[in-house]
């Protein structure tokens, strides 16, 4: 008999959320200028435009808020943190900042050179622009499969090899300061890395004097998926995977707002001093003192309990990717383009094929989101052309082959009806999709278009 799974928590307390009229919205969506980044939160009922410090913290985590040590030089909740992140993901050195772009920014200024090439799988919208604002070029050496949304390889996150050996055979390793190696590939899906691909890669680098730097933002759920899919994983704990995977890599950046639960934070974690003494040089000037970087005493005492919480079982992370796969099972049942496997984080629109009748150029999964706005005030995210941005030398739009609409979870956050209630709304919205017009730019933000842009409809575009 089949056996349902429920949510490893109960909840002590609610935030209640309201419902818009169809009239709010339409004069919502239009003051937002068809960007649901611009919405605001008031206007919107199930809020899935990211994962990104959502999260329900736990009594723990509130708890240890009132631990924090807001001393400004060596508080011991910085040595919470420490150790935290070092039973965990095991680095030795630890530069906390405000979140994940503040560890980037650091990560890139002390390791890229002008003319360096930075290969990575899929770019990353903060990511990409840090190493390109330090002189360096991304170069994209993620595996085929991960542009074809509709391919269900089980580990679309991989890197290519035969891409990578040839970015150093053109360029020379000297000029390859490390792979950018994320977990989890957000802008592919929400798709794990396997710990096999992890392995060659270090292997590979290791031989060619090239580091291993991890987007560790989302290793926990690629854990969770190397456990579910991987001979040999099966009976191994999430924490002893998630070990394993930061085993074959330098260091790490993390947005902590994500696997650890909190909503503000994150880090950059190596294990070389020398890095960390030149990372912590920087982090003065741009976040902090070296022992709290980015956050304040009590956010480093819930992070630190967020770390520990994630892998304290695997019960956790079990819920909260079963979660992502409800609503992702409900729209493929229903014949709803997605992107396949569903991932970790959030089940992704295939805009492209949905709205077949608007030319990538008319932003079909800008649309897309403003449209699923207006029927039922759920809020989604664009990453398609819009996330793209312009090519930086050529000041073209950069055409992905992933047009999507990001229908992001937060952990710990909604329940199974605000799930049917979305997939509802998304297979309307799916019903009506002829009707939806195409957008073109009303503001164009010169980097990371995508957070600030407007747009107006084009009628028949
Ligand atoms: O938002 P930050 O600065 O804490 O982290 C930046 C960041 C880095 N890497 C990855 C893989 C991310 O997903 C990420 C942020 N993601 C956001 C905000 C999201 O909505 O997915």
């Amino acid at each position: 008999m089949h056996r349902s799974w429920a949510e490893p928590w109960k909840i002590k307390m609610v935030e209640p959320i309201t419902m818009t009229t169809r009239d709010e919205r339409e004069r919502a969506i239009h003051e937002a200028g068809f960007n649901t980044f611009l919405l605001r939160a008031r206007d919107v009922y199930i809020d899935l435009l990211t994962d990104s410090g959502t999260s329900a913290m736990s009594d723990r985590q509130w708890s240890a808020l009132m631990l924090g040590d807001e001393s400004y030089a060596g508080a011991e909740s910085f040595y919470k943190l420490v150790d935290a992140v070092r039973d965990v993901y095991g680095y030795e050195e630890l530069i906390p900042t405000h979140q994940g772009r503040g560890a980037e920014h650091l990560l890139s200024q002390i390791l890229i050179k002008p003319g360096d090439v930075v290969p990575g799988n899929m770019y990353f919208t903060t990511t990409r622009f840090h190493q390109e604002y330090a002189g360096g070029v991304f170069v994209d050496v993620i595996v085929d499969e991960a542009h074809d949304p509709s391919s269900d390889f089980p580990f679309k996150g991989n890197i290519d090899l035969g891409k990578l050996r040839a970015v150093v055979a053109e360029y020379g390793a000297d000029r390859v300061p490390y792979v950018s190696f994320e977990t989890n590939v957000n802008m592919a899906g929400g798709q794990p890395a396997s710990m096999a691909n992890l392995r060659e890669v270090y292997d590979y680098c290791s031989a060619h004097g090239i580091l291993v730097m991890l987007d560790a933002t989302r290793a926990l759920e690629n854990a969770y998926f190397i456990q579910q899919r991987e001979a040999g994983y099966g009976n191994r704990s999430i924490a002893d995977i998630l070990g394993e995977i930061t085993s074959y890599s330098d260091g790490a950046t993390v947005s902590s707002k994500k696997d650890n639960l909190v909503n503000i934070g994150g880090f950059l974690a190596v294990r070389d001093p020398e890095i960390a003494r030149r990372a912590r040089a920087l982090l003065v000037a741009f976040e902090g003192l070296h022992t709290y970087g980015g956050m304040s005493g009590r956010d480093m005492e819930a992070l630190a309990e967020g770390i520990r919480e994630m892998t304290a079982t695997d019960d956790h992370v079990r819920a909260r990717v079963g979660q992502v796969e409800y609503l992702g099972r409900k729209l493929i049942d229903a014949g709803i383009p997605v992107v396949r496997p569903i991932g970790g984080h959030g089940v992704f629109l295939n805009a492209k094929e949905i709205l077949d009748h608007l030319a990538q150029d008319h932003f079909p999964a800008q649309a897309l989101a403003a449209a699923i706005y207006r029927d039922s005030g759920v809020r989604g995210m664009e990453r398609g052309i819009v996330s793209a941005g312009r090519d930086p030398e050529t000041g073209e739009n950069r055409h992905p082959n992933l047009e999507l609409v990001r229908l992001t979870i937060p952990r710990r956050v909604y329940t199974q009806s605000h799930m049917d209630v979305t997939a509802e709304s998304v297979i309307s919205v799916y019903e009506h999709r002829h009707e939806i017009d195409g957008l073109r730019f009303t503001y164009e933000p010169e980097s990371l278009r995508f957070f600030q842009a407007r747009f107006e409809e084009v009628a028949g575009g």
